[in-house]
């Protein structure tokens, strides 16, 4: 039976691949994000493969997440596969010199905004008892790497709520898994430095892991059988040994 993925951040990165990669399968979906130009593009590109509907807000307001979320029509109100993908890093400082917005930025997109999507989707999971929850999460919620303070702190808490979703959610059968992947080159670090152009060198010097890379391990964690739950999937690039190991060319 054809099923239904909601994937927040579908306007960028590894959320734009999976829509793609889960197109390609004929997985219908709901796409969302802040930039809607963007995601009128995506559903334009997409809606050859599969059908395709884009609601357009921003995470961190609550309001606006059950709204949208609540005025899907019934052709796509039952979510069968939820990727909480959308969040980022915003700066790179040690502890005393961060500045509060930033935190503010991390915690409300990365933890509560995954926890307001899943409020407004869990309970129509739970009514049919089946469903699947794939969060994005982190190397960095694994490691703890220098001045990653809060977005280390924010991807811990993604994978702590990732266990306790599958805990509470395993009476109904539903599926909770994490995929946790090192340095991937999306519009990541543009974002956690703001513009500034060393962003640009994040990601010299070595092939760092591509959106499609993730979004591949995603499809395959969604097609497996049934009694099959792919739970935590940690992935690097070659390059990259841990947070703080990278092999650069140079
Ligand atoms: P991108 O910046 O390319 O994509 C981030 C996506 O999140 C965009 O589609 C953006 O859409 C969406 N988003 C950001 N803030 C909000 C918000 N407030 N409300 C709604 N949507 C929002 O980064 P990635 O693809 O790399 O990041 C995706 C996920 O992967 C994140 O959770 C990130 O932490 C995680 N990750 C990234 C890694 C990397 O190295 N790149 C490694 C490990 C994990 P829009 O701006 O249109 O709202
Ligand atoms: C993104 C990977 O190492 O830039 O979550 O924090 S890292």
């Amino acid at each position: 039976m054809k099923k239904t993925a909601l994937i927040t951040g579908a306007t960028s990165g590894i959320g734009h691949a999976t829509a793609f990669e889960f197109a390609k399968h004929g997985i219908d979906l709901v796409l969302c994000g802040r930039r809607l130009g963007r995601l009128e593009t995506i559903q334009k590109a997409l809606s050859k493969l599969t059908n395709v509907y884009i609601l357009n807000f921003d995470v961190r307001n609550k309001e606006e997440a059950f709204k949208a979320i609540q005025s899907l029509p019934e052709k796509f109100k039952n979510i069968d596969i939820l990727i909480n993908n959308a969040g980022n890093a915003h700066g790179l400082d040690i502890i005393s010199e961060g500045s509060i917005d930033d935190w503010d930025a991390m915690m409300d997109i990365n933890v509560k905004g995954l926890l307001y999507v899943s409020k407004a989707i869990i309970p129509g999971m739970t009514e049919r008892k089946s469903g699947h929850i794939i969060n994005i999460g982190s190397s960095a919620g694994k490691e703890v790497y220098p001045k990653g303070n809060v977005y280390c702190g924010s991807k811990h808490a993604v994978l702590a709520i990732t266990e306790g979703m599958r805990i509470d959610l395993n009476p109904y059968g539903i599926k909770v898994g994490s995929i946790n992947p090192g340095l991937v080159e999306t519009e990541f670090s543009q974002v956690r430095f703001k513009g500034d152009k060393i962003a640009d060198t994040v990601y010299q010097g070595f092939k760092a892991l591509q959106a499609e890379d993730v979004a591949e391990v995603i499809y395959f964690a969604v097609s497996r059988p049934p009694h099959v739950n792919i739970a935590d999937v940690l992935m690097f690039c070659t390059a990259q040994a841990n947070s703080t190991i990278v092999k650069k060319e140079f």
